[in-house]
């Protein structure tokens, strides 16, 4: 069978299973949403989306409440986008990566050192572009309700240590599915290799790639660290996760039900922020302690590597976008 047979068979089961389970489901008048992720439940995001759930069955008044899907059991970040677009699963968390192959607009968030700093990066989001980059999504039906934060991503490798972009130099580098950041680790002398983050410990493990990168968090809690035992800090990009809500079940809530849900999502975001705060510092304490050398490296000399990922010609259009997004930078 080939690729795109399986694909259709598959969406057409999950099809089926969402007639059964629904990605909105009413039982005894209690509105259940499915939110589906790829990463472990003690990982900050699901926490936050715990809380989140916590609060909307409070604010509604056990009316409405979310049930949740963590590592990857629905699907990779690609394929949740999917389920959400022909409205099989009601909301996901992805990052804003693989979500650039759906609204283009979200390739600037992947664009590396595009934030001076994490005061640049909440000013941006918080900003008019971006709540219009979170509304962008609505023509591809996929709603953007809140961003969480991802902090930063660093190189981490098997073998070697990355202490130069030189050092990446023939070494098969996983990234997510997205274009943008195929072009980063290219630019910075790395074979890109796209890869599914449920499948990564392995791929990690065998060789099939000899490093990938993501924040101190995600390197943790995925154990990859047990793998790969370098961590670079050159804290690459700064990608914020986005909590997107499907439109064919954004549209069927009432105006009453949507206003509780964005709130229970608003306030799902404040205690993401300190979620992530203490789960970073944890994070890179227990890496240390479990004996993975962590290397910090001057950030310029893989700044330097990139401006030819800026002149890509697809970005053109985005100009405008980018130029708003360096002028907040103080
Ligand atoms: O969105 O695929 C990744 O590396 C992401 O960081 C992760 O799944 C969270």
């Amino acid at each position: 069978m080939n690729r795109k047979f399986i694909t259709i068979l598959y969406l057409l089961s999950v099809l089926v299973t969402a007639v059964h389970l629904s990605g909105c489901q009413e039982t005894q008048k209690v509105r259940t949403l499915k939110i589906g992720h790829t990463l472990d439940t003690s990982h900050p995001v699901h926490q936050a989306m715990m809380f989140m759930n916590d609060r909307l069955e409070v604010i509604s008044g056990g009316q409405m409440r979310l049930d949740i899907y963590p590592s990857g059991q629905l699907g990779s970040e690609r394929e949740l986008i999917e389920l959400l677009q022909i409205g099989a699963l009601a909301m996901t968390k992805v990052s804003a990566s693989p979500l650039e192959g759906f609204i283009p607009e979200m390739k600037v968030f992947s664009l590396p050192y595009i934030f001076a700093d994490s005061d640049h990066y909440w000013r941006v989001l918080t900003s008019e572009v971006g709540k219009q980059l979170l509304r962008s999504g609505e023509k591809y039906r996929v709603r953007g309700l809140a961003y969480y934060d991802a902090g930063s991503r660093s190189f981490y490798s098997t073998r070697n240590p990355v202490k130069e972009p030189s050092d990446l130099a023939g070494m098969k580098i996983r990234v997510m599915n997205s274009q943008t950041a195929v072009a980063m680790v290219k630019a910075m002398g790395g074979s890109p290799t796209p890869v599914s983050f449920g499948e990564l410990y392995t791929a990690l493990q065998q060789g099939v790639v000899d490093g990938a990168e993501n924040n101190p968090p995600s390197f943790y809690l995925s154990k990859h660290y047990e793998v790969a035992r370098f961590y670079t800090i050159d804290e690459h990009t700064s990608i914020p996760d986005v909590v997107l809500i499907s439109t064919h079940i954004w549209n069927s809530l009432s105006p009453q039900e949507q206003s509780w849900l964005q709130l229970a999502a608003d306030e799902s975001v404040v205690r993401q922020r300190q979620l992530w705060k203490v789960a970073t510092e944890e994070a890179l304490q227990a890496v240390k302690a479990a004996g993975v050398e962590i290397i910090t490296v001057d950030k310029d000399q893989f700044k330097d590597r990139v401006t030819s990922v800026y002149q890509d010609s697809k970005l053109g259009s985005m100009q405008e976008l980018i130029n708003n997004i360096q002028r907040q930078a103080q």
